[in-house]
């Protein structure tokens, strides 16, 4: 090495600088304004399925423990009651502070009405290493399950006959930690693909919510207005819909609400996207289940 340069000063003086953190334009269009947020609102108070067996979508939120799914639930009803409210527990334990299966319903307000959805909060799936003992013992949860009223099995050829499709989940929803996605195994992956399996087997839509957005990128926790210019969060977000085989376009990073006492504009448009990206999926569900109800009915 000439002139007494140092190996670090040489592999400074030839390695390309690194990328700046953020790109040259965003890869998702989205406005973070008052009138966004009354529109997001407006759109869902007067969601309505158009199928008249169902009033609610029954929407299903799985994932690991401490993932932010009881949160999610939190920060919905957060926005929709006008301030931050800690309904259902959530933090952090060695297995899943939610200890069972749950269902929430939303209220526009104080003593406002109902809101036409229905959020079902799960155990976390633990992350050890026995998946089949977890599924024997109920960790891995199986769709019908979650319809205690009308459990039906996948080859039960009453099951697109069944009146009662409202007790049944039209979404599921996923939910990753932000920072957790290079740390997936294949343990974790394994019990993913059983759920996706299982719900494209009973045509149900597949969601994923990426959470911690705030906590996985410097620039997104200065402002969260910068979560589709972040390239971090976009390589985070490239790898899971490459390591889980879905599309970019059914997942929604948010943050949740957990140290704020007042709410936000900006987290609050997040939290209203992804749950109209939810309510747009059940509807897929249910033309689904329509046209194949009508098939079934010409060929019987
Ligand atoms: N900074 C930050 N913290 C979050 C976010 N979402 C959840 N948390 C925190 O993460 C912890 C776990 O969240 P929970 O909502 O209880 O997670 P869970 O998926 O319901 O967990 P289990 O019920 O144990 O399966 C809590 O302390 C939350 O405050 C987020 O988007 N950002
Ligand atoms: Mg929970």
């Amino acid at each position: 090495m000439g002139g007494g340069e140092s190996k670090a000063e040489v592999y400074k003086a030839t390695s390309p600088p690194p990328p700046p953190p953020l790109l040259e334009k965003p890869w998702r269009e989205q406005e973070f304004s008052s009138r966004i947020r009354n529109e997001l609102l407006e759109e869902i108070r007067n969601y309505k399925t158009l199928t008249e067996s169902v009033e609610e979508p029954r929407i299903l939120l799985v994932g690991q423990i401490t993932a932010g799914k009881s949160s999610f639930f939190n920060s919905l009803n957060s926005v929709f009651r006008g301030h931050v409210m800690l309904q259902a527990a959530s933090g952090y334990g060695d297995t899943s502070v939610s200890k069972q299966y749950r269902t929430y319903t939303v209220l526009d307000g104080k003593d406002g009405r109902k809101l036409p959805f229905i959020l079902c909060d799960t155990m976390g799936l633990e992350s050890n290493q026995q998946t089949k003992k977890d599924n024997n013992k109920g960790h891995v949860p199986h769709m019908n399950e979650f319809n205690p009223k009308a459990p039906i099995t996948r080859n039960d050829r009453r099951y697109r006959e069944d009146p009662r499709l409202a007790d049944k989940v039209h979404c599921v929803v996923y939910v990753f930690d932000a920072n957790t996605v290079s740390l997936l195994n294949q343990n974790q992956l394994k019990k993913f693909k059983s759920i996706r399996a299982e719900v494209n087997n009973m045509g149900i839509p597949l969601l994923v919510l990426v959470t911690k957005i705030d906590e996985a990128c410097l620039e997104v926790t200065k402002d969260l207005t910068k979560v589709y210019w972040s390239r971090y969060l976009y390589q985070k977000v490239t790898q899971l819909g490459q390591v889980l085989g879905v599309p970019i376009s059914s997942i929604s990073p948010v943050k949740n609400y957990s140290i704020e006492t007042e709410l936000n504009l900006h987290v609050d448009v997040l939290i209203l996207t992804a749950l109209q990206q939810m309510l747009r999926a059940a509807d897929a569900c249910f033309d689904d289940m329509k046209l194949k109800g009508l098939a079934q009915r010409r060929s019987s």
